[in-house]
């Protein structure tokens, strides 16, 4: 017998990491640069998008992770070889930013989301941990309203329990007003579903 032979279950191909470099940050929409098509990454501050950002692209520095929530607070663009963009958006409830400084993320984010005329897709991430927060049921609204077509993305997987995963799923997506399947639950810490994702934006981001 070859050993050569593939064993089933261990052949499916690891999907490369999105290449990524940063381009720039904006802080509005007009410094935002051409691109030909674009995903954002949305989500509440501290939910995890600059460390999805960093294991969608291999890296472990490329976006700005910290403890402290409400860092990134403009728009950071990095870009694909091919001219394709990536967003990580500034997140939304942060409890110790003053209210005007609140409204001006909100109306940043509200803007972006409704004109940027290349965004082809948001991926919307949500605390696999707690759930669906208030603030993001209003977000969840609020983009349904809009028509801007979204993903649910559930982070922090390793921080449910095996024993609650299952129940978790369901609550997080009755939450968020879809059905079980419809969510990609990851882990950026240990990379659960990271190749799926990559997978799914490699699709939303390959020339038309
Ligand atoms: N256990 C675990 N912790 C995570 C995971 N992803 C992110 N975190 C932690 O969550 C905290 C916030 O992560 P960030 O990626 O900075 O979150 P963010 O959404 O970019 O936050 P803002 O930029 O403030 O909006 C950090 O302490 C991360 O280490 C994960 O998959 N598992
Ligand atoms: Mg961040």
């Amino acid at each position: 017998m070859s050993h050569d032979l593939p064993v089933i279950g261990q052949t499916a191909p690891m999907s490369s990491p999105v290449q990524l470099t940063f381009h720039s940050s904006a802080e509005r929409l007009d410094q935002l640069p051409d691109s030909r098509v674009e995903v954002a990454v949305a989500g509440r501050s501290n939910v995890g998008k600059s460390s999805l950002l960093n294991a969608l692209a291999g890296r472990k520095q490329l976006a700005f992770t910290s403890g402290t929530p409400g860092r990134t607070q403009l728009l950071n663009v990095y870009e694909t070889p091919d001219g394709a963009t990536l967003v990580d958006l500034p997140g939304y409830g942060y409890a110790k930013a003053s209210a005007k400084d609140r409204a001006a993320w909100r109306r940043r984010l509200e803007s972006y989301l409704l004109e940027r005329e290349p965004l082809a897709m948001t991926l919307l991430l949500v605390d696999g941990e707690i759930g669906p927060t208030t603030l993001d049921r209003e977000m969840l609204a609020w983009l349904r309203a809009g028509d801007v077509v979204f993903t649910i993305v559930a982070t922090k997987h390793d921080k449910v329990r095996s024993s609650k995963r299952e129940r978790r799923k369901r609550d997080l997506a009755e939450g968020c007003g879809v059905a079980p399947g419809e969510v990609v639950w990851v882990s950026a810490q240990r990379g659960v579903n990271v190749d799926r994702l990559r997978a799914m934006v490699a699709g939303w981001l390959r020339p038309s």
